[in-house]
């Protein structure tokens, strides 16, 4: 099928069919957007993320009416670690380290109250959620083998936070060969200059990673 919707984008229009795109939804967890969670545990202003989450819902809402692929990703690590390289839980100086007792539960474990999404971006029972264990979402999952299977080639990105888990992915993405658009204002970064950059690195160069526009572009498309 041709690609039957175009959307007002940086650096040119983006053509995409629903049929074949899916929607990622990058680590919209509590851990990174509530206090007490591993975005705070890093000495990060929390607060900042919130507003991104309606916007994030509403993409996802127009990405369901569509009948799109909707794809949800968490970083999130097994109970006993053992997916955790030491170099990730040892960097840096946090308060609380990943696997440690906080608020929500162990930091960044799955099935933790933490690690688990905001009550607005909660996955339906017929989407998919990859548990990841890097900032990339492609790294030692099955995501790559689940697009191939459902014949996807574009991908619609919002998620936390821009220039760590979101960009890794969308770097990830564009070299497996997928058109990749990043929803602006469902995206936020802790540091708004680190949001702005990685906006402006995706869509230089003719865009060299892919394509940005805001949620209004995308609900505005035309058919
Ligand atoms: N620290 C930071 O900005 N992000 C992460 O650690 N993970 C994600 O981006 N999801």
């Amino acid at each position: 099928t041709s690609n039957n919707y175009a959307v007002t984008a940086e650096p040119y229009v983006f053509n995409f069919s629903p049929e074949h795109t899916a929607v990622i939804m990058i680590d919209m967890q509590r851990d990174f957007i509530l206090p007490g969670g591993f975005g705070a545990s890093l000495g990060n202003d929390v607060d900042r993320l919130a507003a991104t989450v309606p916007v994030a819902r509403q993409l996802l809402d127009w990405c369901r009416a569509h009948g799109m692929l909707v794809v949800h990703t968490k970083e999130a690590h097994k109970g006993d670690l053992s997916d955790c390289p030491l170099s990730k839980l040892n960097r840096g100086n946090p308060t609380v380290r990943i696997g440690d007792q906080s608020p929500m539960g162990r930091i960044l474990i799955d099935g933790e109250e933490g690690s688990d999404f905001v009550a607005e971006l909660t996955p339906l029972p017929n989407e998919v959620v990859i548990v990841k264990p890097g900032k990339g979402a492609f790294y030692a999952t099955e995501l790559g083998s689940l697009l191939q299977q459902a014949n996807i080639t574009h991908l619609l990105f919002g998620g936390v936070t821009t220039e760590v888990c979101v960009q890794t992915t969308m770097r990830e993405a564009n070299d497996r060969g997928y058109e990749c658009l990043l929803v602006e204002d469902a995206t936020e970064s802790y540091f708004p200059e680190f949001k702005q950059s990685t906006i402006d690195m995706i869509r230089a160069q003719g865009g060299i990673v892919g394509w940005t526009a805001p949620l209004s572009a995308i609900l505005s498309a035309t058919k």
